[in-house]
């Protein structure tokens, strides 16, 4: 940059180049680096967690929750800045934010056949739940109360997805259906619609894996990943994981200490 007063600073869309505007000598464009810091990736089977940040270490290796019928859950629930993980079942939650110790025990919803989503739907850095069935959705701030009801999308067999889709710091919602992916960023308007990768067996996936504040989207099939930074172009591709009946899950991993094959002790 010369030696040149800066009249007005301007920021991208995609929140990737600050525009600095002169008098007189043009506009410099500056790029701003990727915080290299964005979303890892875990599996889990069976109360099997193994969790990673840079697709092929292994971070954490810890058992947490029965297992059985129990479903995985991630997200950063105290706004430490890291994810951790959670269970979930039939209407029934666990929450940790050290991937050990139970933080939050709570049920919500009906259960059955209604899936969990995790998100922060109000900005303030704290990822809460809601719950989907068949197009409609209910999520909550505090995981006790029902802050917005609403429909989206067809249902049927299109599964819910949770992102900030728009990087202004709230999440919403979106849904999946055989390659088909359908965002909103205020759970009403479409904000946008494509299609990535062949669908069938492949599940859908969302995280910031640059780090540049927006969600984007991947899909897992059987230990093999692929994830995008645009929606459109592969970012990255690789396998993590012995696939086979592992579910996959995405946060920013710390060092919680994680636990070894529970007993019980997560009630
Ligand atoms: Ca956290
Ligand atoms: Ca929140
Ligand atoms: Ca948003």
């Amino acid at each position: 940059m010369p030696n040149t007063a800066v009249v007005n600073l301007a920021l991208d869309t995609a929140n990737t180049t600050v525009v600095a505007f002169t008098h007189g000598r043009g506009a410099w464009s500056i790029g701003i680096p990727s915080t290299g810091n964005g979303d890892g990736v875990g599996i889990y089977n069976s109360g099997h967690f193994l969790l990673t940040n840079d697709h092929s270490t292994v971070l954490a290796n810890f058992w947490f929750g029965p297992g059985g019928a129990w479903k995985p859950l991630a997200g950063d629930f105290d706004a430490n800045g890291v994810a951790s993980i959670g269970i979930y079942n039939t209407g029934e939650w666990y929450l940790t934010n050290n991937n050990s110790a139970v933080a939050s025990h709570f049920y919500f919803g009906p259960g059955s056949p209604w899936q969990p989503i995790i998100g922060d739907w109000d900005g303030n850095g704290t990822r809460t739940i809601g719950i989907y069935n068949n197009g409609e959705f209910y999520l909550s701030n505090d995981n006790v109360t029902v802050a917005s009801h609403f429909w989206f999308g067809p249902g049927g067999t299109w599964q819910p997805l949770a992102g900030d889709w728009d990087g202004d710091g709230i999440m919403s919602v979106g849904i999946y259906n055989t390659g088909h992916f359908v965002l909103s960023n205020n759970n009403s308007a479409v904000a946008q619609n494509f299609w990535f990768g062949p669908g069938g067996t492949w599940q859908p996936l969302v995280g910031d894996w640059d780090g540049n504040i927006t969600s984007t989207i991947g899909i897992y099939n059987n230990g093999q990943f692929y994830l995008s930074n645009d929606n459109v172009t592969i970012a990255s591709h690789f396998w993590f994981g012995p696939g086979g009946t592992w579910l996959p899950i995405v946060g920013k991993w710390g060092l919680g200490a994680g636990s070894t094959p529970a007993t019980g002790n997560y009630r």
